[in-house]
């Protein structure tokens, strides 16, 4: 293939040099890997000339976006969440539209386990003690004392595949695991986890550690907000690694601050990279940088999916991670 008969694509985010390489072998590739988040401006300019764009949560792709892509075939997101899609504008376009499910599931499930030990046990908060050089003041009562996870009941809101992931892990800690979700598991899946349906209120009153992985919709704005963590134990943990706005970061904040709530551990924020400042300024929080899929091994399978539903869909191929079916074949 000479350069010119090579389809255009964008990259909209810096990729692994070596993945970029391999990319450029077979496309024109546009990327950015100077890394500068696109403007709106920017992305609906880039997006006028291409016919696949590799994108991620940072670019929000809808009919502006959209609006000059005339050649546009396929938008691969980095990422199994897409709330940064509107599919119906996507679809509308006649654009296929792709995630990455499943090369995440275990490294993000890990995480979130990760995330619910460090609040639960306090850790970072233990470290800014030592780091503050109070260790001095160790004494059977004053160390930074935390909540136990073995044996206790968790609480799994969401319960997808990385849900059941987090749940097949909470076995081996002796929990027991009660779970909401939109729909309710087959009875074969609830036996793999373990884990007992509830209602969302029944959950909230009664776990001790409370685990959000819930995709976020318009329906799923504030699930987590004054009314609900009303409900929840004062001596109760929250961990969000699911998305910003599913959780009401002022409330939140409220509760840690008056103790309505024991801790909680976000990976993830309302306006982020921008974090509340009522919540930066709780000591039991555990704050992570949206890091739950972030290891090496499984970002580079999550940009290999992305790149192989582009290219499936740029060579008359239906991708493996397509999300919006009705646009198949129909550009
Ligand atoms: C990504 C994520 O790092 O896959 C998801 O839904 O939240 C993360 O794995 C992030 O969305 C970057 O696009």
């Amino acid at each position: 293939m000479n350069t010119l008969s090579k389809p255009k694509i964008l990259v909209a985010r810096a990729i692994f040099p070596d993945t970029l390489e391999l990319l450029e072998s077979l496309f024109d590739v546009h990327s950015n890997q100077a890394d500068r988040i696109l403007s709106p401006a920017e992305l609906q300019e880039a997006l006028s000339s291409v016919s696949g764009a590799l994108v991620a949560g940072s670019e929000r792709i809808d009919q502006q976006a959209l609006s000059r892509a005339k050649n546009l075939k396929v938008v691969a997101n980095i990422s199994v969440g897409y709330n940064n899609f509107d599919v119906a504008a996507i679809s509308a376009a006649g654009v296929m539209a792709t995630n990455t499910p499943d090369v995440l599931t275990d490294t993000t499930a890990d995480f979130g386990f990760a995330l619910l030990m460090s609040t639960a046990r306090r850790i970072t908060e233990s470290e800014h003690w030592v780091r503050e050089g109070k260790w001095d003041k160790w004494s059977i009562v004053n160390n930074p004392l935390g909540m136990d996870l073995h044996h206790s009941t968790l609480g799994i809101i969401g319960m997808g595949r990385i849900g059941q992931g987090i749940a097949k892990r909470a076995l081996g800690f002796g929990m027991k695991v009660v779970y909401h979700n939109r729909n309710r598991l087959s009875k074969e899946d609830e036996l793999a986890c373990g884990a007992t349906y509830l209602n969302k209120e029944e959950l909230l009153r009664e776990a001790d550690h409370v685990v959000l992985v819930l995709p976020y919709t318009p329906e799923n704005h504030h699930a987590i907000g004054v009314n609900e963590i009303a409900l929840m134990k004062p001596t109760a943990t929250l961990v969000n690694i699911a998305r910003g706005g599913i959780v009401d970061d002022n409330a939140l904040a409220q509760a840690l601050q008056s103790g309505k709530i024991f801790a909680a551990g976000l990976d993830v924020f309302e306006g982020e990279p921008v974090v509340n400042p009522e919540l930066l300024k709780c000591r039991n929080i555990v704050i992570a940088p949206h890091i739950a899929s972030a290891t090496e091994k499984t970002r580079r399978a999550m940009v290999a999916l992305a790149i192989e539903n582009l290219r499936a869909a740029l060579t008359g191929q239906k991708p493996p991670s397509l999300i919006n079916p009705e646009v198949w074949g129909k550009n």
